[in-house]
């Protein structure tokens, strides 16, 4: 698959709660971090979204479910959870969006209230390949997002990882994007 520069790669939510030994920790998190920093490098356009959420954020529980939208505190803004994992390769001008960030509501998608839609489009991006943290969560609404809005849309198998509460909910966001017309490819498959 040959990147084009009316491509852009959108990387989620790398941050260290997300990896092990982090507030809400997936398995296997940190894994997605050398994929993506190889990857990277074949793009012009890079995304990062960030969940950057406020204390005492409306999906933050003391007794949280994992699957109805309560979680662990997690990704304050401003904390050292919130920081992106140490070893992914950000570049001090990059293009960073931060998502949940109102106090009453959650945003899986990097889509959701923010500009990301129009500013890929004024760069004239066309396609997105979406990667990062968590498959079953913000990879799976913000590839959804993306093909609503009418882009083609790629997801990076293996520079994902997913929550996966309860197990098969990874591989099954996976089936859910294909069936919205997401392509599916691995990181190999990218020069
Ligand atoms: C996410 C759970 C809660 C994610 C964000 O980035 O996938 N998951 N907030
Ligand atoms: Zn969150």
């Amino acid at each position: 698959m040959e990147i084009q520069p009316t491509d852009a790669l959108i990387v989620l939510d790398v941050q260290k709660d997300f990896c092990p030994g982090g507030a809400l920790a997936i398995e296997e998190g940190d894994e997605v971090v050398p994929v993506i920093n190889r990857v990277k490098r074949h793009f012009t356009h890079v995304v990062f979204t960030r969940d950057w959420h406020p204390e005492n954020h409306c999906s933050f529980s003391t007794n949280p479910d994992f699957q109805d939208g309560s979680w662990p505190p997690h990704c304050v803004q401003n904390t050292a959870g919130a920081e992106f994992h140490f070893d992914l390769i950000v570049p001090h001008d990059a293009w960073i969006v931060s998502k949940g960030t109102e106090l009453d509501s959650d945003a899986y998608s990097g889509f959701q209230e923010s500009s990301l839609a129009e500013d890929l489009e004024k760069k004239g991006i066309n396609r997105v390949f979406v990667c990062g943290l968590a498959t079953d969560v913000c990879v799976k609404s913000t590839a959804l997002d993306a093909r609503k809005l009418g882009f083609d849309v790629v997801v990076i198998e293996d520079a994902c990882r997913g929550v996966d509460v309860p197990i098969g909910s990874a591989a099954k966001a996976i089936e859910e994007m294909k069936a919205a017309g997401v392509q599916v490819c691995q990181s190999g498959d990218i020069a």
